[in-house]
């Protein structure tokens, strides 16, 4: 009788996002929910007039009855679906089919102010609480947005002006955010006019973003694309991203509040992106990262059009670590600053941080690298208490333009390399990196175990 029980319950907690979610290794597949309704039976119009939010709602909340029957999919036609922001339930399928998009409203009125993130301790823009995001995953387990490219659109247009002219009332919201969830995918889709980041995986694990296009115009106010945040088991693979800020950033918490959340970022393997970044950096570590981040695989990128193409940001006060990051085949073209690292980068959230918590970078690995119209190969300017350390170039041709005089500056980091051109600063050595054993150890990331 017991043990019938208990396979029962195992049953109906029946996972539908099979295989590895979260892991590169495989895809994973997924089941076709048993269960299926269209929100045009919820009385929502496409019209691209009428507010949704209400018909989205009660659609979710019909659909959590489902939960314990292998789950349902929330069908979206094509049309235009003005909504304000709405919660996301467990076993579930968001599907937008092509045609279909996904308007977020520009009443503020429509969009719920929630409590800030405990690792952030405020919300980072404007103290105190901050708008829900467009689609909120809340303690939720086994949940799929996806489609057949349909499109989700912030209209963040109003949201960048009020940011600029510092009218907001409370910080922006993402477009989707998954709070403490775990697996989660989000695929084929496309991403628009996010009002701050478009897809934002926080206290998460097996987390598979999937062949989705996200974008937001150039002069968009500190828009961000993927923001992996204090989240494990992360797999970002064949997309393009195209933001303002940053394309993919990886965070793990603000100062004190993020140190003593202590939830690292680690376990994220980034395979075939596009990335364009604006103003801020094609692929971003920090600088929140007080949580920590490690065990970083990246490979198959090409960076372009970006103000830098990987960067390293932290200060005094973050606390945490950035180490066992590796990337590799790496193409860049048309970067200002093709790798920096900063250790005097970003705000406190008030001042109580602690200004002793100093933060590491360590073992670093970058290899396999061509870049052409480059203007600063690197900018490492590490931190005089925490210098940064084993910093292994390998296998980097970086073609400058000439632009500026120097290629590389260098302060308080260390490190070795091999085969870089234009050639490093001192700091970097030039030993053989074959050589130096500090450049191996062993990175585990979504089933690859690899010794780099
Ligand atoms: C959505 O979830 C949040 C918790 O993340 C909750 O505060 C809010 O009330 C929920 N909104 C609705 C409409 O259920
Ligand atoms: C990517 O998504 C598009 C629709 O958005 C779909 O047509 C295409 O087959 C997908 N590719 C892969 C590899 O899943
Ligand atoms: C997906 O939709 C966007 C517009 O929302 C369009 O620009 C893009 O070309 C479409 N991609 C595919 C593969 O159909
Ligand atoms: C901020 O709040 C004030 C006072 O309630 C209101 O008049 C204003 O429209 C709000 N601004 C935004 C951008 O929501
Ligand atoms: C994406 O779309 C393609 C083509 O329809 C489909 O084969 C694939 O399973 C989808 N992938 C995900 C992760 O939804
Ligand atoms: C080189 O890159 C810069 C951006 O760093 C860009 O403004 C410029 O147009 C590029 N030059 C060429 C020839 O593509
Ligand atoms: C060096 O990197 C290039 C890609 O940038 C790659 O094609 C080549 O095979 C690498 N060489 C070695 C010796 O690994
Ligand atoms: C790098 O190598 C050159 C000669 O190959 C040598 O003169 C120079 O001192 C070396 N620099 C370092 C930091 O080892
Ligand atoms: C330990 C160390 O190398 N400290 C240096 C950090 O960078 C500053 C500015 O370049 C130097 O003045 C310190 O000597």
């Amino acid at each position: 009788m017991l043990v019938a029980l208990l396979l029962l319950v195992a049953l109906s907690n029946a996972v539908r996002v099979n295989g590895d979610g979260g892991q590169c290794g495989s895809n994973p597949t997924l089941d076709p929910r048993p269960h299926s309704v269209s929100i045009l039976e919820f009385g929502a119009v496409g019209d691209g007039k009428t507010l949704n939010t209400i018909a989205f709602q009660n659609a979710i909340f019909y659909l959590k009855s489902f939960a314990d029957k292998g789950g349902a999919q929330l069908y979206v036609p094509p049309g235009k679906w003005l909504t304000g922001s709405f919660n996301l339930t467990s076993h579930l399928t968001l599907f937008l089919e092509k045609g279909a998009v996904l308007i977020g409203t520009q009443d503020p009125s429509h969009w719920d102010v929630v409590e800030p993130l405990p690792s952030y301790g405020r919300g980072l823009e404007v103290p105190g609480g901050r708008y829900q995001s467009l689609i909120n995953g809340y303690m939720l387990h086994d949940v799929v947005v996806t489609g057949n490219n349909g499109t989700i659109d912030g209209m963040g247009m109003v949201w960048w002006d009020w940011y600029s002219t510092h009218s907001l009332n409370h910080s922006r919201p993402h477009l989707v955010e998954f709070v403490a969830s775990d697996y989660v995918v989000v695929s084929n889709l496309t991403f628009l006019n996010a009002p701050a980041y478009s897809i934002h995986p926080v206290y998460c694990s097996h987390v598979h973003i999937q062949n989705v296009s996200i974008s937001t115009p150039p002069e968009s106010p500190y828009t961000v694309g993927i923001v992996p945040d204090s989240s494990d088991n992360v797999c970002i693979e064949d997309c393009i991203v195209a933001m303002g800020f940053d394309a993919i950033s990886l965070k793990s918490g603000w100062d004190e509040y993020g140190i003593a959340y202590g939830r690292p970022t680690e376990n994220v393997h980034i395979r075939r992106v596009q990335l364009h970044a604006f103003s801020g950096s094609a692929l971003a570590f920090g600088s929140d990262m007080s949580g920590g981040i490690s065990n970083v695989l990246v490979e198959h990128a090409h960076l372009f059009n970006s103000n830098s193409g990987i960067e390293f940001r932290t200060t005094k006060g973050r606390g945490g670590y950035m180490k066992e990051i590796v990337m590799s085949d790496i193409q860049m073209e048309n970067v200002h600053t093709a790798i920096a690292a900063t250790g005097n980068c970003g705000s406190h959230p008030d001042d109580k941080f602690d200004p002793n918590a100093l933060p590491h970078l360590d073992h670093i690995t970058l290899k396999d690298v061509i870049g052409t119209n480059i203007t600063i190969a690197g900018n490492l300017a590490g931190i005089d208490e925490s210098p940064f350390t084993n910093i292994c170039l390998s296998n980097i041709t970086l073609s400058t333009n000439s632009v500026s005089p120097i290629t590389w500056a260098c302060s308080n980091v260390s490190g070795f390399s091999d085969s870089v051109l234009p050639e490093p600063c001192p700091e970097l050595g030039n030993t053989s990196y074959d050589s130096s054993s500090s450049c191996f150890y062993l990175l585990s990331v979504s089933g690859k175990t690899a010794l780099q």
